[in-house]
């Protein structure tokens, strides 16, 4: 194995006299996993690099090139090599930050799993995600074994803007072979998506493994039943990580969506939507939609004036998830400010009733 099978390219990766190349494969607390010319190695980042690093995007990434200064005891990460491309998105805290996510990547995989309604705005906001760092988004709809042909076919003709969707199965005889032959050796990829979209699954079948072998290969490998009540991943993958596929290919897996800023949501929030969640289960019909419907309970705590409309508009955007995390932080803050307030009078309301 050379560094040329983990995408060493001589012509635009250049190493500084004396020192050596290698490739980030996933980066620790305290280190980084590499890949170099003669194999695995934990490498640290040398006090001058963690000295002069303005922001974290000045970090290693998995996917990173860097410049490697080692002796028999010893492999110190010197400096990162200039990226090719950059998978990055802004903090939820800040404005201005950005998290480097992943390094030199060719093409973004962008699941969607079928065990849920294709939610186009996020896919759209993945899609972004990567093209704003130049790296080629691909929309991948797995689980395709839940879809019905025709939901499959209008799945792909909702996201057609996006470019042609590719749809796999892992749970099929062959259903991940177009994917597979569409990976070329020695190209990066990475896998985002939702928590649950079957993303680490696919990681294992196209490394020819069962996910019963997940044990003997570590947590990076584990997938993890969807929730019953909403078809949600329970967080399973918990870091970045780069493997080389047996075609050559190059393939990082990522955690699910939470660390994509979509559910660090202030707790303040949580709160009030739960409260408002567990009013809508009093509403006389079970599908109440609660836009002034007969006995809806939601309405009538707004009326009684326990309830500001504006929650209930927000929360019902809440719903549509894209909405959730597209809130900028000083609505965020506002809304936190009202609901803490809001939520204990709900509370009280609720109390009184009984
Ligand atoms: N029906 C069906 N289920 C699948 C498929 N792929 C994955 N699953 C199931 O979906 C669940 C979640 O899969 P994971 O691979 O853990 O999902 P993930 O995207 O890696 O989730 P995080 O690591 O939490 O981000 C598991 O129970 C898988 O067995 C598929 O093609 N069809
Ligand atoms: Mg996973
Ligand atoms: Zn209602």
């Amino acid at each position: 194995m050379t560094l040329t099978d983990y995408g060493f390219d001589s012509a635009t990766v250049q190493v500084p006299e004396g020192l050596e190349a290698a490739r980030v494969t996933a980066v620790n607390r305290t280190n980084c996993e590499v890949i170099t010319e003669t194999g695995p190695l934990l490498a640290e980042l040398t006090g001058r690099l963690r000295f002069v690093a303005e922001s974290g995007m000045d970090f290693p990434a998995v996917g990173d090139w860097v410049a490697l200064n080692r002796a028999d005891d010893f492999a110190l990460i010197t400096e990162v090599l200039p990226r090719a491309s950059v998978l990055r998105r802004r903090r939820p805290s800040s404005e201005s930050e950005f998290q480097l996510l992943a390094a030199n990547v060719d093409v973004a995989l962008i699941l969607h799993g079928c065990n849920l309604p294709v939610n186009v705005r996020r896919l759209e906001r993945f899609a972004a995600m990567a093209a704003d760092g130049g790296v080629q988004p691909q929309v991948v709809l797995s689980k395709i074994d839940l879809f019905s042909r025709d939901e499959a076919v209008q799945a792909v003709a909702q996201v057609a803007h996006l470019g042609d969707a590719l749809t796999v199965s892992a749970l099929t005889e062959g259903g991940a072979d177009d994917l597979m032959r569409g990976l070329e050796p020695g190209r990066t990829y990475v896998m985002l998506g939702p928590s649950g979209a079957g993303k680490t699954t696919l990681l294992n079948r196209l490394m020819g493994r069962a996910d019963d072998d997940a044990t003997e290969t570590g947590a990076d490998f584990a997938t993890r039943e969807v929730r019953a009540g909403d078809g949600k991943g329970r967080h399973t993958t918990t870091r970045r990580h780069l493997v080389r596929l047996p075609s050559g290919a190059l393939l990082i897996d990522t955690p699910g969506v939470r660390e994509l800023g979509m559910t660090d949501m202030h707790q303040g929030i949580d709160d009030v939507f739960g409260a408002i969640s567990d009013l809508a289960d009093e509403c006389r019909f079970r599908d109440c939609s609660h836009q002034g419907e007969a006995g809806c309970a939601v309405g009538s705590a707004v009326e009684r004036g326990e309830l500001d409309q504006s929650l209930v508009d927000a929360w019902h955007k809440l719903e549509r998830e894209a909405a959730h995390f597209e809130r900028s932080i000083a609505e965020r803050r506002q809304l936190d400010k009202a609901t803490g307030k809001l939520y204990k009078s709900i509370m009280q309301g609720k109390k009184d009733r009984r």
